[in-house]
Protein backbone atom coordinates (compact mmCIF):
# COMPACT_ATOMS: atom_id res chain seq x y z
CA UNK A 1 0.00 0.00 0.00
CA UNK A 2 2.73 2.30 0.71
CA UNK A 3 4.55 3.62 -3.03
CA UNK A 4 5.42 6.95 -4.20
CA UNK A 5 2.76 8.76 -5.78
CA UNK A 6 4.29 9.03 -8.58
CA UNK A 7 1.86 7.35 -12.12
CA UNK A 8 0.16 9.26 -14.30
CA UNK A 9 -1.99 7.05 -15.41
CA UNK A 10 -2.31 7.85 -19.50
CA UNK A 11 -3.95 5.86 -21.21
CA UNK A 12 -7.95 4.46 -22.45
CA UNK A 13 -10.88 4.54 -19.41
CA UNK A 14 -12.59 1.77 -19.03
CA UNK A 15 -16.11 3.82 -19.36
CA UNK A 16 -15.25 4.32 -22.82
CA UNK A 17 -13.57 7.69 -25.20
CA UNK A 18 -15.63 9.95 -22.98
CA UNK A 19 -15.01 8.88 -20.10
CA UNK A 20 -18.07 9.18 -18.29
CA UNK A 21 -21.82 7.07 -18.50
CA UNK A 22 -24.95 8.35 -17.82
CA UNK A 23 -28.35 6.91 -18.15
CA UNK A 24 -28.01 5.12 -14.69
CA UNK A 25 -30.67 5.32 -11.36
CA UNK A 26 -30.14 4.67 -7.82
CA UNK A 27 -33.51 5.16 -6.82
CA UNK A 28 -37.03 6.27 -8.37
CA UNK A 29 -37.63 10.05 -8.60
CA UNK A 30 -40.14 10.30 -6.11
CA UNK A 31 -38.26 8.62 -3.28
CA UNK A 32 -34.93 10.71 -3.75
CA UNK A 33 -37.21 13.41 -3.96
CA UNK A 34 -38.42 11.86 0.07
CA UNK A 35 -34.52 11.76 0.64
CA UNK A 36 -33.18 15.09 0.08
CA UNK A 37 -36.01 16.16 1.76
CA UNK A 38 -34.87 14.44 5.24
CA UNK A 39 -31.19 15.28 4.33
CA UNK A 40 -32.73 19.13 4.15
CA UNK A 41 -34.50 19.15 7.48
CA UNK A 42 -31.53 17.22 9.82
CA UNK A 43 -29.19 19.95 7.95
CA UNK A 44 -30.74 23.03 7.23
CA UNK A 45 -30.01 24.57 10.65
CA UNK A 46 -26.23 24.41 10.34
CA UNK A 47 -26.11 24.83 6.49
CA UNK A 48 -23.87 22.03 6.55
CA UNK A 49 -22.43 21.67 2.83
CA UNK A 50 -20.22 18.47 3.25
CA UNK A 51 -21.31 15.13 4.64
CA UNK A 52 -18.14 12.99 4.72
CA UNK A 53 -18.76 9.10 5.03
CA UNK A 54 -22.74 9.04 4.69
CA UNK A 55 -22.62 5.41 3.78
CA UNK A 56 -21.60 4.75 7.12
CA UNK A 57 -24.43 7.75 8.94
CA UNK A 58 -27.18 6.87 6.78
CA UNK A 59 -28.84 4.01 6.23
CA UNK A 60 -30.45 5.26 2.45
CA UNK A 61 -26.89 6.20 1.51
CA UNK A 62 -25.88 2.71 2.53
CA UNK A 63 -28.62 1.77 0.02
CA UNK A 64 -27.34 3.95 -2.30
CA UNK A 65 -24.30 2.78 -2.61
CA UNK A 66 -25.27 -0.86 -3.60
CA UNK A 67 -28.77 0.46 -5.44
CA UNK A 68 -28.48 -2.76 -7.84
CA UNK A 69 -28.74 -0.70 -11.00
CA UNK A 70 -25.77 1.50 -10.42
CA UNK A 71 -23.85 -1.63 -8.83
CA UNK A 72 -24.45 -3.45 -11.87
CA UNK A 73 -22.66 -0.61 -13.96
CA UNK A 74 -19.85 -0.15 -11.25
CA UNK A 75 -19.04 -3.86 -11.93
CA UNK A 76 -19.24 -3.71 -15.53
CA UNK A 77 -16.53 -0.82 -15.06
CA UNK A 78 -14.04 -2.35 -12.80
CA UNK A 79 -14.82 -6.16 -12.22
CA UNK A 80 -16.94 -7.93 -9.38
CA UNK A 81 -15.46 -7.04 -6.73
CA UNK A 82 -16.37 -3.63 -5.84
CA UNK A 83 -15.74 -1.37 -2.13
CA UNK A 84 -16.54 1.95 -1.65
CA UNK A 85 -13.31 3.80 -0.99
CA UNK A 86 -15.26 7.15 -0.20
CA UNK A 87 -18.36 8.95 -0.01
CA UNK A 88 -19.77 12.58 0.53
CA UNK A 89 -22.65 14.24 0.58
CA UNK A 90 -22.52 17.52 -1.23
CA UNK A 91 -25.18 20.41 -0.69
CA UNK A 92 -25.35 23.44 -2.07
CA UNK A 93 -27.81 25.61 -0.26
CA UNK A 94 -29.79 28.61 -2.28
CA UNK A 95 -27.58 31.61 -1.79
CA UNK A 96 -24.69 30.68 -1.37
CA UNK A 97 -21.44 30.93 -3.22
CA UNK A 98 -20.03 27.09 -3.88
CA UNK A 99 -18.33 26.73 -6.93
CA UNK A 100 -16.39 23.16 -6.50
CA UNK A 101 -13.07 23.99 -9.03
CA UNK A 102 -11.92 21.92 -11.96
CA UNK A 103 -10.90 18.10 -10.61
CA UNK A 104 -10.08 14.99 -10.78
CA UNK A 105 -11.65 12.22 -8.34
CA UNK A 106 -8.53 9.88 -8.41
CA UNK A 107 -5.91 11.81 -6.83
CA UNK A 108 -5.24 13.86 -3.75
CA UNK A 109 -1.61 14.25 -1.48
CA UNK A 110 -2.53 11.05 0.25
CA UNK A 111 -3.18 8.31 -2.68
CA UNK A 112 -3.93 7.70 -5.85
CA UNK A 113 -6.12 5.63 -7.79
CA UNK A 114 -5.39 3.46 -10.69
CA UNK A 115 -8.32 4.32 -13.07
CA UNK A 116 -8.48 0.61 -14.60
CA UNK A 117 -9.50 -0.37 -11.34
CA UNK A 118 -11.81 2.44 -9.81
CA UNK A 119 -14.69 4.75 -10.72
CA UNK A 120 -16.67 7.76 -9.08
CA UNK A 121 -20.21 8.24 -9.26
CA UNK A 122 -22.08 11.10 -8.73
CA UNK A 123 -26.06 10.64 -7.50
CA UNK A 124 -28.51 13.31 -7.57
CA UNK A 125 -30.50 13.41 -4.34
CA UNK A 126 -32.49 16.18 -5.54
CA UNK A 127 -32.84 17.25 -8.88
CA UNK A 128 -29.23 19.09 -10.76
CA UNK A 129 -29.22 21.81 -12.85
CA UNK A 130 -27.35 24.50 -14.50
CA UNK A 131 -28.83 26.65 -12.36
CA UNK A 132 -28.54 25.08 -8.97
CA UNK A 133 -24.94 24.06 -9.87
CA UNK A 134 -25.31 20.54 -11.41
CA UNK A 135 -21.44 19.06 -12.89
CA UNK A 136 -20.06 20.27 -15.96
CA UNK A 137 -17.43 17.82 -17.39
CA UNK A 138 -14.66 17.71 -19.84
CA UNK A 139 -15.87 14.53 -21.94
CA UNK A 140 -12.23 12.82 -22.74
CA UNK A 141 -10.41 15.15 -20.13
CA UNK A 142 -9.04 11.67 -18.96
CA UNK A 143 -6.30 10.73 -21.24
CA UNK A 144 -3.99 12.93 -20.49
CA UNK A 145 -3.73 11.47 -17.30
CA UNK A 146 -3.30 13.43 -13.47
CA UNK A 147 -2.16 16.49 -13.40
CA UNK A 148 -0.64 18.66 -11.18
CA UNK A 149 -3.36 20.25 -8.32
CA UNK A 150 -3.03 23.36 -6.33
CA UNK A 151 -2.25 22.98 -2.90
CA UNK A 152 -5.29 21.29 -0.43
CA UNK A 153 -7.05 23.75 1.67
CA UNK A 154 -9.17 22.00 4.68
CA UNK A 155 -11.88 23.89 5.85
CA UNK A 156 -14.05 22.57 8.50
CA UNK A 157 -17.35 23.65 7.08
CA UNK A 158 -16.34 22.21 3.31
CA UNK A 159 -13.34 19.67 3.89
CA UNK A 160 -11.02 19.59 1.17
CA UNK A 161 -11.03 21.67 -2.23
CA UNK A 162 -8.30 20.35 -4.67
CA UNK A 163 -8.46 22.21 -8.15
CA UNK A 164 -5.73 21.63 -11.31
CA UNK A 165 -2.91 23.67 -11.55
CA UNK A 166 -3.27 26.53 -13.58
CA UNK A 167 -6.68 25.80 -15.16
CA UNK A 168 -9.54 29.04 -14.41
CA UNK A 169 -12.33 28.14 -12.38
CA UNK A 170 -15.15 28.49 -14.34
CA UNK A 171 -17.14 27.49 -17.05
CA UNK A 172 -14.57 25.49 -20.53
CA UNK A 173 -15.26 25.68 -23.91
CA UNK A 174 -15.27 22.00 -24.04
CA UNK A 175 -17.02 21.40 -21.17
CA UNK A 176 -20.67 19.74 -21.14
CA UNK A 177 -23.09 20.43 -18.45
CA UNK A 178 -24.56 17.14 -17.16
CA UNK A 179 -28.49 18.10 -15.46
CA UNK A 180 -30.35 15.21 -13.69
CA UNK A 181 -33.80 14.75 -12.39
CA UNK A 182 -33.54 13.26 -8.66
CA UNK A 183 -32.60 9.64 -8.68
CA UNK A 184 -30.63 9.52 -11.78
CA UNK A 185 -26.68 8.59 -11.23
CA UNK A 186 -23.79 8.64 -13.45
CA UNK A 187 -20.19 7.40 -13.40
CA UNK A 188 -16.72 9.06 -14.28
CA UNK A 189 -13.28 7.94 -15.11
CA UNK A 190 -11.30 8.91 -11.96
CA UNK A 191 -9.12 11.46 -13.84
CA UNK A 192 -11.84 13.04 -15.70
CA UNK A 193 -12.06 16.93 -15.51
CA UNK A 194 -15.30 17.96 -13.91
CA UNK A 195 -16.15 21.09 -11.88
CA UNK A 196 -20.14 22.90 -10.55
CA UNK A 197 -21.59 26.21 -9.84
CA UNK A 198 -22.69 27.40 -7.25
CA UNK A 199 -26.46 27.15 -6.51
CA UNK A 200 -28.84 29.91 -7.99
CA UNK A 201 -31.82 28.84 -7.52
CA UNK A 202 -34.20 29.18 -4.23
CA UNK A 203 -34.09 25.27 -3.11
CA UNK A 204 -31.24 23.20 -1.59
CA UNK A 205 -28.83 20.89 -4.51
CA UNK A 206 -27.44 17.56 -3.05
CA UNK A 207 -25.31 15.65 -4.72
CA UNK A 208 -23.95 12.32 -3.10
CA UNK A 209 -20.28 11.43 -4.56
CA UNK A 210 -18.97 7.82 -4.20
CA UNK A 211 -15.61 6.50 -4.90
CA UNK A 212 -15.89 2.90 -5.82
CA UNK A 213 -12.33 0.36 -6.03
CA UNK A 214 -11.60 -2.81 -7.09
CA UNK A 215 -9.07 -4.98 -4.94
CA UNK A 216 -5.56 -3.21 -5.89
CA UNK A 217 -6.73 0.25 -7.19
CA UNK A 218 -5.31 2.47 -4.21
CA UNK A 219 -1.87 3.68 -4.37
CA UNK A 220 -1.09 5.41 -0.98
CA UNK A 221 1.51 7.56 0.38
CA UNK A 222 3.09 5.91 3.82
CA UNK A 223 1.24 7.95 6.07
CA UNK A 224 -2.43 7.15 4.51
CA UNK A 225 -4.04 4.20 5.09
CA UNK A 226 -7.32 3.94 3.54
CA UNK A 227 -10.58 2.29 5.28
CA UNK A 228 -12.79 0.29 2.56
CA UNK A 229 -16.23 -0.81 2.99
CA UNK A 230 -16.39 -3.80 0.77
CA UNK A 231 -19.74 -4.39 -1.38
CA UNK A 232 -19.11 -7.31 -2.89
CA UNK A 233 -16.60 -10.16 -3.91
CA UNK A 234 -12.99 -11.40 -2.37
CA UNK A 235 -9.40 -9.75 -2.10
CA UNK A 236 -9.87 -7.11 0.60
O1 LIG B 1 -21.26 17.88 -6.04
C1 LIG B 1 -20.61 18.66 -6.74
O2 LIG B 1 -21.05 19.74 -7.11
C2 LIG B 1 -19.23 18.31 -7.21
C3 LIG B 1 -18.59 17.41 -6.28
C4 LIG B 1 -17.37 16.82 -6.84
O3 LIG B 1 -17.21 16.63 -7.98
C5 LIG B 1 -16.31 16.46 -5.94
O4 LIG B 1 -16.17 17.11 -4.91
O5 LIG B 1 -15.56 15.52 -6.28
Amino acid sequence: MSAPLTISYTGPSPLGEDGYRTGLEWNTNSRAHARAAEVIAEHRAERTEVVLDAHLRSEWAAHAVRAPGLLAAVQETIGEAVAVETTFLMIKWPGREFRVPWHQDGTNRRMQLDPARSVAAWLAITDATTANGCLQVIPGSYASGYLSNDREVSSARRGRALGVQGMPDGPHDHGLWLPFDAGQACLMDVRLLHRSDSNTTAGARIGLNIRYVAPGAIRSSGAHSPSLYPLTGSGW
